[in-house]
Formats: C-alpha cells, structure tokens, sequence
C-alpha cells in the first residue's frame, strides 16, 4: 500500500500498535535531545532507572537556556550536566555553542530518523526529513534508556507548496500565514508533511525554520522530504554519507491538504500576545519600534544572519532602536565572520549576544515598558520577554534587520536591492565546545550541587477527593504562564520545592500561598490549556503543590503527557456551560476513580453550586494505571516489582 512520508518512518520504526488515528503506538527511538533547562530534571529522572549507558544512536546535553550564570545555580547545573553525560555515554555541547536545535540540525540530523526532544521546538528536525518530537524530560529520559515512545497516532496534513518565494519574503512568512491560517491550537494531534513543486525551492535551514514554528500550531511535528537540498546542506556539514533520499509515493493519501503558493506571500507580522494573531506588515508598517531582536532557534541560521548583514551593511541602526543579534551556533558566527559579514553587523551599532536562546526566554534584552519590539522568534507570549507592557512582534529577519534601521515597522520590500545569500559549499566546521561521548568503562563522578534537589515523586491516586477549584483561567493558557521562565526564575528549574512559588505568577502570584493552605486541588482551563512548551516543570510544581486534577475544554498535547507522567489527571468538560459555570473557590467532589476512568468518564459533583459535570477522560488502559500509581515513575517500578 502506498505510504505519506510520515507513515514510511513511523513504520519503520514501529514497535507495537496500529498506525491508525487516533490509535496508541510506540515507536523506536533513535536520537535524544535535551537542553538545560529541561535537562536536570530528565537526567535526574534517568539516573533512578538504574541503566550504565544511553541505548539511543545518538543522544545529545545541549546547554543553551540559561548560560546567565548570575549565581552559582547554573553553573552546577552545567557541572552535573556534563558529568552525567560523560558518564552514561551522551554528547555534550558546552555554553557558547549555540542553540540545541540549530546545532542539532547541523551536526546530528539524519534523514529518516526519529527523535524525541526535551524541547517544544524538537521538530526543526523535520526540516532534514526526521521524525522530531517534542516531549517532557521524563519521556525523554525513557527513551535514552531505550523503551519506545508512546503517542497517540497523529492525522497527517499534506501542505501542498508551489512556486517560489518572492524577493524579501522569508520561510517565516509561510509558517506565520499557516497560523493565519490553523490558529495556535489548529494542530493538535496532527502531524504537517510538506510536499509539492515549491519545496525544492527552500534550503534546509528555511524548511527548519517551518517546522520549528510547526510547534506553535500545537503540532506533533513537521516534516519536509528529504532531496538534493538536504544532500547539499548535509555536504556543507561534511556529512554527506548521512544522506538518504526520502519522499511520499506518488499517490500517497492524507487526512487533509493545505495549499500554499509560496509567490503570493507577503512579509508578515504576528501581533501580541499569540503567535496566531497575524497581520500584513505593510499594515502595520510605521509603528514605532524600540528593540529588534534578530536569532533563536527559528531564525539563527547562515542565511538569517548573512541577509541581516547584507541590510545592515553601510548602515546604522536607528538611535531609538537597540538591536540585539544571537547567532544559532558558533560555527555560523565563525562563517558569517569568514564571508567579512559580522563586520557590517557589529559596525551597524548591534548588540552581540551569546550564542544562545538568549531574550526568548527572557534571559536578559528585555524591552523597556510598554514598547514595541520586533523578534525573529517563534513565541511572542504574555510577559515572556520579562516586561508585562511590552509588545512582541514575531517577524522575519528581513523584516527585522529592516525596520531597525528605520526605527520603525518596515515592509522590507521598500528597502531596495535584495542580495541573494549563496551559503558557502563547506562550512568551516566549528566543534571544539562540544564533548564526545567518553569510552565505555571509564570512571566518571557524578557532580550534584546544593541547588539540585531530588525529582519529587506522587502518591498514588486518591478513590475518592473533595477539595476547592484553585484557579480557573481562560482559553490557550501557555506553560510560560503556569510556570514562567526568565532571568529570576529559570536559574531554579533544578529545585521543583523553590521553584513551585513562582508557580502561575504571570496569571495569579497567590496560587501557590493558596495552593499551600488548602493542601492542594482543582485548576480549572479554557481550550488548549498547557499550549507552548515541553517544560514538565509545569506539570512538576502543581503536583508539588497538591493539585489532583485539571479539568480543561481541551490541552496541548505535551502538557497533557506530561500531567500524566507526573500523576496528576487531565478531564474534559463535556459541556462549555460546565466551564462558564464552575468559578474558583467551589468545592468538587468525585468518587470511585479507578472505575469511572476505565469506563473513561468522570462524573465531577460540585458541592457548591449543587451541579453535576460529565468529564471525558483521554486515557487508554497504561496511562489509567499510571495516574492511579501517582505517575510514570511509580507505575513502572510497580511494573518492575
Ligand atoms: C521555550 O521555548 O518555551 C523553551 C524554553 O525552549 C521550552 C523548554 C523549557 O521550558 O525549558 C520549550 O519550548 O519546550
Ligand atoms: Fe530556545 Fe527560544 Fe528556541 Fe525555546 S524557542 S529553544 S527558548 S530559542
């Protein structure tokens, strides 16, 4: 039978289950992928499972989150990092190397291949033809202990491109008008698989920058072919042999199509505070800009910072304007250095920031209040940047380099001349931050310091639970704002008690005072709740706090793996009037668990208001066990006994 791209490597890869939608499978996985800020927390959890050596092709520690280091937090986070990974068999890229994705892209990625990822943005990878999901840390710390990831079978999209991009117009053009068009929750449960005569007409980089903002639409993942593009990007990268042409057949089928004529695309703008909320610049254009922040994981490639070199070339930025440029990885720097490009940059008047995630998680470069400021990033959230009056803009790099010159949102199409950017034929390969895997047998200390604390563990499910609505909160609530990062919290992801007090402080900063006089209970969520990132911290700290259940209109689906892997239970209102009607402070009540969830229906009594709620349950046979046994690590040592 004729298979989509997405079909042929999940077969492939297939270790139990039937590839139909909305079937459990799990599949082999090849890769890893974790980054600091998820990476204690996953590698704590994978240090309990008692395994000497990764059993993963490849798995890789990036640090790239938070390189601050303005305690001593961080940087016994990065200690412990590196020892484990000497110790269990993992590559290591050191702070300074750049972006896990980016790097990850060009030094890692294999066609064909699956990876799982303690990062929402995992799926750049599909941009070289991989299978690239994002997960919770625990997840990923079972899969580099070699047990199969288990997801729900995704519908696959095909987003059928033609023609060419016009001058000006940027691969983030095509991701923001898809969330034009699909909405942030638009592609939960589905996978997008790019196909068509247009796709040979975007490199490598510009395909990874499409998939990484895949995750923006709620998507399991992205996925472009693999063809003489990915040969050429794998022959820079001195890593030919890791080619393998891969493609859909022919007359392969699909669960829906898209169409996108890549030459009728404008430059576009996605407007506070959702990566959904898109606009043409052109109508925009003259608002007045304060910062411009040009790199992160979507936009940091050769290409992004050679076509922000060329606009900056014999120009100034703006004297309002302050322009801040984080390349992807060193060895771009190095190759931008190399071609004379980082010259025009730094003569321009920008800010040279670490090579690193830098301002989009609000690590430093936070906009002055109640400005505008333009991003080449993929997440343009409330209070993520670390100023609540702020306004961020998500836009190209062209765009950006643009308007920061002339102080204010450019259509870049005005700016004259566009200088085609030819990537060189090798690049001059950059590896001396990263650590190779140390021999088997090798002694290696594990070094833990006084900030890392223990991964809290659940206690089994109550039968039977009565207690108050902590907090009810509206539609696409994001992880940014159940537990937000930034300079002054991120520096804690190690320390679940420490880091459980900033829990919801975006939204309510008395949630966890609360949480603590009531001994726990109910949170309450619109649509999408749990959108955005993998952090499992935000399932991590209101367990911690004592909540049992969330009862939403609907989740993100990573949030909702990771509710459950920490034991905390996910329900859906059957009804909307049962959400406009259930209000923070009402009691609920439920009784007899274990059988409601085996018939997947959870009748929920709230006391206060004398209303009955019917709720649906999301979980099959193994994730029932696993919320009863207090989460994933509970249930499977129950497992092992
Ligand atoms: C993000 O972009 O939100 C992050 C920070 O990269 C997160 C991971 C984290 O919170 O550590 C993600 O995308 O998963
Ligand atoms: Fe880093 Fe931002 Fe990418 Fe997340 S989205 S991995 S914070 S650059």
């Amino acid at each position: 039978m004729s298979k989509n791209l997405v079909q042929k490597i999940l077969h492939n890869h297939l270790v139990e289950g039937k590839m139909e939608q909305g079937n459990p499978i799990k599949i082999k996985i090849d890769q890893t992928l974790t980054q600091d800020a998820t990476g204690t927390m996953a590698y704590l959890q994978f240090e309990t499972l008692g395994i000497d050596r990764v059993r993963t092709d490849v798995s890789v520690s990036y640090v790239d989150h938070n390189t601050l280091q303005s305690g001593f937090e961080n940087a016994d986070d990065h200690r412990y990092l590196q020892s484990v990974a000497a110790k269990y068999g993992i590559w290591f890229s050191k702070p300074g190397n750049g972006i896990c994705h980016q790097l990850h892209l060009e030094n890692f990625g294999i066609p064909g291949k699956t990876m799982l990822g303690s990062d929402s943005h995992t799926p750049t990878g599909g941009g070289i033809g991989m299978i690239a999901i994002g997960a919770g840390g625990l997840d990923v710390a079972l899969a580099m202990a070699g047990i199969p990831f288990e997801m729900t079978m995704p519908s696959v999209v095909k987003v059928h491109l033609t023609g060419k991009l016009p001058d000006w117009v940027s691969a983030k053009d095509v991701i923001l008008e898809l969330l034009r068009r699909k909405s942030v929750k638009g592609g939960v449960g589905k996978i997008f698989e790019y196909s068509g005569p247009g796709v040979a007409n975007l490199s490598v980089p510009q395909r990874a920058t499409i998939t990484n903002m895949g995750a923006e639409l709620g998507a399991t993942t992205s996925i472009f072919p693999s063809d003489e593009q990915t040969r050429k990007f794998l022959q820079r990268m001195e890593r030919v042999d890791d080619y393998r042409p891969l493609q859909a057949d022919d007359d392969a089928q699909y669960d829906e199509v898209v169409s996108i004529d890549l030459s009728e695309l404008e430059p576009m703008v996605a407007c506070p505070h959702s990566p959904d909320n898109i606009k043409k610049v052109k109508d925009l254009a003259g608002m007045k800009v304060n910062q411009v922040a040009i790199g992160s994981c979507t936009n940091s490639s050769y290409q992004d910072m050679m076509i922000t070199s060329k606009i900056l070339e014999k120009n100034k930025v703006h004297p309002d304007v302050n322009l801040g440029i984080s390349f992807g990885s060193k060895q771009i720097m190095e190759q931008v250095d190399e071609e004379g490009g980082l010259e025009s940059i730094i003569r321009a008047g920008a800010r040279i920031l670490e090579n690193a995630c830098g301002p989009c998680i609000g690590m430093g470069f936070s906009p002055p209040s109640d400005s505008a400021c333009l991003r080449t990033f993929n997440r343009n959230f409330y209070g993520r940047s670390g100023t609540k009056s702020a306004g961020i803009y998500l836009v190209s790099p062209e765009t950006a380099a643009v308007s920061a010159i002339h102080g204010e949102l450019t259509d870049p199409r005005e700016f004259g001349q566009y200088t085609p950017i030819q990537e060189p034929d090798t690049y001059s390969r950059s590896t001396s931050l990263f650590l190779p895997p140390v021999p088997e047998g090798t002694e290696v200390e594990v070094i833990q310091g006084p900030n890392i604390a223990p991964c809290p563990v659940n206690t089994p499910f109550p039968d039977n639970y009565r207690n108050e609505v902590l907090l009810k909160v509206e539609d696409n609530i994001t992880t940014d704002h159940i537990m937000p990062a930034g300079a002054k919290i991120l520096p804690l992801r190690s320390n679940i008690p420490k880091i459980s007090e900033h829990c919801f402080e975006v939204t309510d900063p008395q949630f966890p005072a609360r949480a603590k006089e009531k001994g726990g209970g109910f949170i309450v969520g619109g649509e999408n709740y749990g959108q955005g990132s993998s952090r499992e911290h935000a399932a991590l700290a209101p367990m911690y706090l004592g909540i049992k259940c969330v009862i939403a209109r609907s989740f993100s689906r990573i949030h909702l793996a990771n509710l459950v892997n920490f034991g905390i239970l996910p329900l859906i209102f059957d009804r909307s009037a049962d959400y406009e009607s259930c209000t923070q402070g009402d009691v609920l009540y439920f009784e007899n668990i274990e059988s409601q969830l085996r018939e997947k229906k959870v009748a929920i009594y709230n006391e206060t208001r004398d209303e009955t709620y019917h709720c649906t349950a999301l979980l099959n046979e193994g994730e029932v066990d696993i919320i009863l046994a207090g989460g994933k690590l509970n249930a499977m040592k129950e497992k092992l006994k």
